[in-house]
């Protein structure tokens, strides 16, 4: 055999290997990524809290299986034609230059491929903006740089979010990720989350739910959410928002439906004194004071 020849069959089958390689790693890496938080050396998809990011995880399995099935079938093809139709093997080529069978065929394959990827792919992309019924709405508001929340459901009480600077961590804190006040929701209850934003465009993320929708001045957004595992869970603004763009995270914690409850008493009261109005000195005038005040 050639050397070149050799050397090509090295690399075609370092080239499988390799294709191997990357899906047992991806296949492990479901196991290995981790939920709530990226984790290091994550290659997949954050782990699955929510029904949408578990249809996410499947339909990005199935594209997987695609195209690797397309990649080893390309390299096949591209070896058996180094292989069989070089100049030393086939020193006099074939004249043919069509073969309607094989046209058709090549047509033909990729149409149905793509149909049986856009069949699952619509599927998924209405479960995640057709929004179910929901048991309470979460008003979210990006800011240069931070998120504020209200909870119109449950009291109309809202609150700002800020990430909790490197040195102020507790332990289990994760860095850039941590925020003072966190968004606090009931376990298995459908969240519809109404998204805008007060300056510039963010966009807020939540990887382990399977929401990334962006927050638009002027413009009020939806998604939703079913959180199925109690937890902290971090996302983070997902569009160049200017200097501290890097520096507002997303954090929510799912509690069971009791802690959700007593939460919401406590919140009522906390964020009730932190956002009462200011008192300005602004009393009635007295009907004789009319004059004076001028
Ligand atoms: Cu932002």
């Amino acid at each position: 055999m050639n050397s070149w020849i050799r050397s090509a069959a090295h690399t075609a089958a370092g080239l499988v290997a390799g294709v191997f390689g990357v899906l047992l790693l991806a296949g492990t890496g479901v196991a290995m990524a981790g939920t709530g938080q990226p984790s290091p050396w994550q290659i997949n998809l954050q782990g699955a809290a929510s029904p949408v990011m578990e249809s996410i995880h499947s339909f990005h399995f199935f594209l997987l299986v695609i195209i690797v099935a397309v990649v080893l079938l390309v390299l096949a093809l591209l070896i058996v034609v180094a292989l069989k139709f070089n100049e030393k093997a086939n020193p006099v080529p074939s004249r043919t230059t069509h073969h309607t069978l094989i046209e058709v065929v090549w047509t033909v394959v990729p149409v149905l491929i793509l149909v049986a990827i856009a069949i699952p792919s619509f599927r998924l992309l209405f479960l995640e903006l057709d929004l179910p019924k929901a048991d309470l709405t979460v008003k979210v508001t990006g800011h240069q740089w931070y998120w504020s929340y209200e909870y119109p459901d449950n009291g109309a009480f809202s609150f700002d979010s800020l990430m909790v600077a490197e040195a102020d961590l507790k332990p289990g804190q994760p860095r850039l990720l941590a925020v003072d006040n966190e968004v606090v929701v009931p376990v298995n209850k459908i969240v519809r989350v109404q998204v805008t934003a007060a300056d510039v465009i963010h966009s807020f993320a939540m990887p382990s739910f399977g929401v990334k929708i962006d927050a638009l001045p002027g413009r009020l957004n939806e998604s939703w959410f079913q959180a199925t595992k109690e937890g902290v869970y971090y996302g983070q603004c997902s569009e160049l928002c200017g200097k501290d763009h890097a520096f507002m995270p997303i954090a929510i914690r799912v509690v069971s439906e009791a802690d959700f409850a007593s939460w919401v008493e406590e919140a009522k009261q906390k964020y009730a004194s932190v956002e009462a109005p200011a008192q300005v000195a602004q009393a009635e005038p007295a009907a004789g004071a009319v004059s004076s005040a001028r």
